[in-house]
């Protein structure tokens, strides 16, 4: 009988408060499971008509997933505050209360309306003193639990408390998480590789070079075939990489040169980045690796190659 993820965590060296948060966002990602399965019938499909803080249209089920989080949030009562992609500026929850909540509540969005994977995203860093933004810029080593729920074929929450990276489905018979993958291994070889070629006349050297040994095959320096896949949600993507290996690429190119990328550091890169790393993958900006990036802002942005170590080597030696 596979275990439940209540009592994965009361075995896991977790504190009581942390379990308390990771039951608390796993209770949300499945209120959000359950309106994504319904669709156009909880009327979740389309846009929300406004915007977020990066200038991003929102998507109705953006907006009610944040709700959805921000609600389990603010009731488990462990959480200092909490900050998500929807949110101009953190929201204060408990003072004195251990830690904070870092999270997209609806990663994919383009994929919300064509019934294609999505997912929600989270990081938990420890709570610090100060005002507003501030004690959340820490880096992504601090993180103490990152995880994401992927809604798909199924409903699976992937988590890692920095002891290994365990997989839970969500179990629609008995509405429980159950244990069914970990301790993941993400293959340190790989013939799969995970980018948006569209942008391709915009990338860097490096990138552009990677790429290229790549796609020339068997004959190429690389002397094997790679596939790609590319399903426009990173959840999606991390998830596949997690599973079976692969490398994922969201670089930094020269449509807007000012911007580091297009993903955002504190929610989607940390997070994601702990998960492959704890999996035994890497997860770097093309110099440095993310975990390592002192934020100096909530939304700032990053550029993100993760996945095989293999991989990663290679596109950090071109980079050098
Ligand atoms: P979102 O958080 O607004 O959904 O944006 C992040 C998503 C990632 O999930 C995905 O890897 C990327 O954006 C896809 O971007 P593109 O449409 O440029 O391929
Ligand atoms: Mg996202």
């Amino acid at each position: 009988m596979a275990r439940t993820l209540q009592l994965f965590l009361s075995r896991s060296s977790a504190p009581k408060e942390l379990s308390t948060l990771i039951m608390a966002v796993a209770g949300a990602c499945k209120d959000i499971g359950a309106l994504v399965a319904r669709g156009a019938l909880a009327n979740v499909l389309g846009s929300a008509e406004t915007d977020n803080i990066q200038g991003e249209e929102q998507q109705k089920l953006d907006v009610r997933s944040n709700d959805v989080i921000l609600k389990a949030a603010e009731a488990c009562g462990v959480l200092a505050g909490a900050a998500s992609e929807e949110e101009e500026n953190p929201v204060p929850l408990k003072a004195g209360a251990p830690y904070l909540l870092l999270f997209d509540p609806l990663d994919g969005s383009s994929n919300i309306d064509v019934n294609v994977s999505i997912g929600t995203i989270f990081s938990v860093l420890p709570a610090k003193p100060g005002e507003g933004v501030e004690p959340f810029l820490q880096s992504g080593r601090n993180q103490v639990a990152a995880g994401y729920a992927v809604y798909g074929p199924q409903i699976t929450l992937v988590l890692t408390l920095g002891e290994g990276v365990s997989a839970f489905t969500l179990d629609p018979r008995s509405d429980e998480w159950l244990q069914t993958a970990g301790p993941l291994a993400v293959p340190e070889m790989t013939r799969e590789f995970s980018i948006n070629m569209s942008n391709m006349r915009h990338w860097a050297d490096p990138v552009r070079s990677y790429v290229d040994e790549c796609l020339a095959g068997k004959t190429g320096p690389r002397a094997k075939d790679f596939n790609m896949r590319w399903i426009a949600s990173m959840v999606a993507d991390v998830h596949r990489i997690l599973t079976r290996g692969g490398v994922f690429l969201y670089p930094w190119d020269k449509r807007e040169p000012h911007k580091p990328g297009k993903l955002r550091l504190m929610y989607e890169a940390n997070p994601m980045t702990l998960l492959v790393e704890q999996a035994g993958g890497r997860g770097i900006d093309g110099n440095q690796n993310i975990l390592d990036i002192q934020p100096t802002s909530l939304h700032q942005r990053v550029s993100v190659m993760l996945g095989s170590k293999e991989e990663i080597d290679m596109l950090e030696a071109k980079h050098a």
